[in-house]
């Protein structure tokens, strides 16, 4: 029969679509992601339920408290469960972190934790994951989400509310300053979601005290040494300064030392405040030195873990997991140096 040639391709398509219908499984395998049009394993990925995962983890840098921490509570929580970690570290390179992710699409990993550098760098990477048919955990830090959206492109976003967190410093400082202060401020590495949101947070609260007047703000790269150079510089200009905002903790320890060096005397004359809760910032809190910090916490290992484990059961996920913060100040540091990083 003359048409039949032409007939059989669209009945084995239409044979297949039902077999996907009835398996509810196609290209994906287990739970997560749904599936739509244009993608063979789902948006996102679909991750397969296993009894052990080959996870990638892609770390930013390992240069500071807060980094190691964080690592080491990744490796600790993927040993405890016989996982296999695939681990980089871009060494605070965007361009080295895209190519440690592509490695790990290379290697066929599961499931990729990620934290990345800034809002955009990583965009490409996350979206080649996601061609790739490999789901995408963001920690610790967002991406830009014009470029790549949750429970699309990847699948959520573990985190804190930096915004929120910046809104509790500045409420910090006011109080304590009386409402009154002349501020520096340190912003972390430049179009990281932390830098961005705790500029944000801060700069919007005090706008609510007209006395609290930002003298200037500049890159401190999250660094503790660039901390101290870009201090050591804003001071000369503004020798009238009264506070200290520092987007992390490593800068505010900068900041002390830069202060101290140029004859000032921080916690007397010069309030210094920040974000992280790593042990030297406690132990600056405990001596007098800095006023207070916001937790920022590093333990990811359970949470991404757990995170895995229940989009891989098919669990729908929240857009944005948020992680919970304590304030550490001179009422509670000591009692919390123990659990301190
Ligand atoms: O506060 C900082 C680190 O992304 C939340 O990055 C994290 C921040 C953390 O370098 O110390």
């Amino acid at each position: 029969m003359k048409h039949n040639k032409s007939l059989r391709p669209g009945i084995s398509i239409l044979m297949g679509m039902l077999l996907c219908v009835v398996l509810a499984a196609c290209g994906g395998g287990g739970g997560g992601g749904s599936t739509t049009t244009g993608s063979s394993c789902g948006s996102p990925p679909a991750l397969a339920k296993k009894d052990h995962y080959r996870v990638g983890f892609s770390q930013n840098a390992s240069n500071n408290p807060w980094r190691l921490a964080e690592t080491a509570s990744i490796k600790a929580e993927a040993q405890k469960r016989g996982d296999t970690l695939v681990y980089a570290d871009a060494a605070n390179s965007g361009d080295k972190q895209v190519s440690d992710v592509q490695s790990m699409i290379a290697q066929k990993v599961d499931v990729i934790l990620l934290a990345p550098i800034t809002e955009k760098a990583l965009v490409p990477a996350v979206l080649q994951a996601k061609s790739a048919c490999i789901p995408v955990i963001l920690i610790d830090r967002d991406v830009d989400h014009t470029l790549a959206q949750p429970n699309k492109d990847y699948v959520t976003f573990i985190g804190s509310d930096f915004v929120q967190q910046g809104k509790r410093v500045a409420d910090w400082l006011i109080q304590a300053t009386g409402g009154k202060a002349k501020i520096i401020e340190l912003e972390g590495t430049t179009g990281a979601s932390p830098a961005i949101n705790r500029k944000k947070g801060f700069d919007d609260e005090i706008k609510t005290a007209p006395g609290m007047v930002l003298l200037a703000s500049q890159d401190g790269d999250f660094n503790r040494d660039t901390g101290r150079k870009v201090m050591a510089t804003l001071l000369q200009a503004h020798p009238d300064v009264t506070a200290v905002y520092a987007h992390n903790d490593e800068m505010a320890i900068g900041a002390i030392a830069a202060l101290k060096a140029a004859g000032r005397h921080p916690g007397k004359d010069v309030i210094v405040v920040s974000i992280d809760g790593e042990r030297d910032a406690l132990n600056a809190i405990i001596n007098g030195e800095e006023g207070t910090s916001v937790q920022s916490s590093p333990f990811f290992g359970p949470i991404s873990f757990q995170t895995i484990d229940q989009y891989a059961s098919g669990t729908k996920l929240p857009d944005w997991i948020v992680v919970h913060d304590m304030q550490f100040t001179k009422a509670n540091a000591q009692a919390n140096l123990a659990n301190s990083f």
